[in-house]
Formats: structure tokens, sequence, C-alpha cells
């Protein structure tokens, strides 16, 4: 008998989860779905039944849970993921919260397998996810040196309220959620500013790829970008190998490569684009290129469904490869 919680149901990221569990056939025997207070008691119909949706509370955390899927954002998770932990479930977490302690496992399914030394395992944010996806074909057959990222980031990794902010600026409202206009603008600021004039987001990137590839000392920069787009996440990633090789060799390695799919013919104007990517699982990439201002580096581009591979397709991965371990 497996029981599950899905906690943020209701939100943006947790309806991705409760469709890709359905899609991808994950078995299980109970469900139940969590929300905030003010999202409890709205009704979802999901597999042919209706759930209520229950305000996540301590009491409730001592539910039996065998698995708990988090997507409700760091507090939440700092409070309530320890105590379904205490009470025997593995949880797969959603929030930046847990991602950089160093007994959490922080898993992209296709690069590394959890330890469960703890039951808390962080899924990572999603421009990382899927930057990880390519880069771990090329640490395993070149070994890497540097890698500068610039990402052109959908209004969806900010929720609802990302949404928002670009569908009203088309009508001429002033944003609730940015700083600054999204719509018919592009924003070089995700999260909050840090110290040395970085930001969160751009941090997250640089700590998150060491620790995911086990290359704590890797170079590795980012610039993190807002674009008037609805969904899906582009990543420009300028990465410097250990070894030489050359264009057509790469692409051969990644045409062979079941992590993601090679999408480069220039020729026809063909290239990885969002619009392609949204609603799909896979990672794409392509406009593989050298780049001559230094030895052994090139470019790629690489979009992925920020909700999906980035979020909620990852989160359902990480269940499953837990779920095959624990049989
Ligand atoms: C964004 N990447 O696009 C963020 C959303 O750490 O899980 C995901 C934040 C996170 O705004």
């Amino acid at each position: 008998m497996t029981k599950l919680a899905v906690v943020g149901a209701t939100g943006l990221v947790g309806e991705k989860v409760l469709e890709v569990l359905d899609r991808k056939k994950v078995p299980f025997d109970e469900l139940v779905m969590f929300s905030s207070p003010r999202s409890a008691g709205k009704e979802i119909q999901f597999q042919g039944k209706t759930y209520i949706v229950e305000a996540l509370t301590e009491e409730k955390t001592d539910g039996q849970f065998d698995y708990v899927i988090m997507s409700a954002g760091g507090s939440t998770s700092e409070k309530f993921a320890p105590l379904f932990e205490q009470h025997g479930a593995i949880v797969i977490d959603n929030s930046s919260q847990w991602r950089m302690h160093d007994e959490i496992d922080l898993v992209v399914p296709e690069v590394n397998q959890p330890t469960l030394n703890r039951k808390i395992i962080a899924n990572p944010n999603c421009s990382t996810i899927q930057s990880v996806v390519p880069l771990k074909t090329l640490l395993d057959q070149y070994g890497l040196k540097r890698v500068a990222y610039t990402t052109y980031q959908a209004v969806s990794g900010s929720g609802l309220a990302g949404r928002n902010d670009l569908s009203n600026g088309e009508k001429g409202e002033a944003p609730t959620n940015y700083p600054h206009p999204i719509y018919n603008n592009v924003l070089p600021h995700i999260d909050v500013f840090l110290e040395d004039g970085y930001t969160k987001e751009e941090q997250k990137m640089i700590d998150e790829t060491r620790k995911i590839l086990e290359q704590p000392n890797l170079n590795v920069t980012a610039t993190c970008v807002r674009v008037p787009v609805q969904d899906s996440h582009s990543v420009h990633i300028n990465v410097t190998l250990d070894k030489e090789t050359t264009v057509d060799e790469l692409k051969a390695l990644f045409k062979a490569d079941e992590r993601v799919v090679l999408v480069d013919n220039v020729e026809n104007n063909e290239y990885p684009l969002a619009i392609n990517s949204t609603g799909k699982d896979e990672v794409f990439v392509g406009r593989i290129r050298k780049d001559d201002s230094l030895d052994n580096t090139f470019h790629i581009w690489c979009t992925a469904d920020n909700l999906l591979k980035g979020a909620s397709l990852n989160a359902v991965q990480v269940l499953e490869q837990v779920m095959k371990l624990n049989n």
C-alpha cells in the first residue's frame, strides 16, 4: 500500500505534478492533496475521482505517507519537510530551502542518484536542471573546465504572478510582481540581489551546478534574465572543456545521447525554441559553435519546459527513481 501526498496541489507546479503523475502512470494506492489554507477546500478532479484539497498542518504530516512531493515555497518546506521525514516519508522538495544542505541530495535523474542519507531530496532550480543535463554528457566525455550561463527565463518561473504581469502589461497595466514591466521588456534581474551584485538565481545556478555534477571547484558564472515569454526557459551555455574536440564531434555526441534532443540545422533555421519546448519532456540543444576566444570552448543553446523538466517532471522522475531503489 503506497500513500502519496502532493503539497501545493493548486499551484502552477503542483497542477503539473498531478498531470505528470497521471501521464506516467506512477503507481500509488492513496493520494492526499494539500495546499495553503487560502486554497484549502478546492475540488480537484484526478483520475476519475474528486479530491478536496486540505490545508497542511503539523498533525497531518503524521499521515503514514510513503512519498511527498512539495511545491509550496521555501518556508513551507522548511517547516513541513522535516516533519514528513520524521514520520517516515521520503520528501521530494521543489523549493530552494534544502538544496545546498550537505546531507541533502540534489537530484536530476539523468545525472545523479540519491544517496538517501536524509529522506528529503531536493529538486534543483529549473534553469539549472536543463543545463546540467547536456553538461553531464560533456563532463563524462571531455571533462569540464568552465561554464558561463546566460539565461532567458519565462514568466511562469515566477508562478501565476509572473504570468499576470505579462498579460496585464500587454493591456497597459503596471506590474505587481516584477519591479519593472516585463511586457515588451527584458529584466536582468531574477530573485533578490546579493551583496556581490549577483542575484540569488545566478548564485543558485552556480552552486547547484557544482553540487549536481559533483564538481565543487568548477568555474561557473551566470547572468539570469527574465524575458516576456510565457513558458520554457532558454539558456546559453558557454562551456570550456578539458579536452579538444570539434563541433561535428559534439553534434554526433548529442545526437546519440538519450539525455537530450539535438535540434541543429541552421540551413533550415532549425534550433531549439521556447515555443517548441513547451509541453515537452525533453531538453533540447542546438546552435553548437566553437568559441574561438578561448581554447576548447563552445556555445550551446538549450531550451526546456521550466514547469515540466524544470520542476514537476524532474520531481516525478525522482519519485520513480526512489520507488525503484525501494523495491
Ligand atoms: C524562476 N528559476 O524562473 C525560478 C523559479 O528556486 O525553484 C524557480 C525557483 C526555484 O523565477
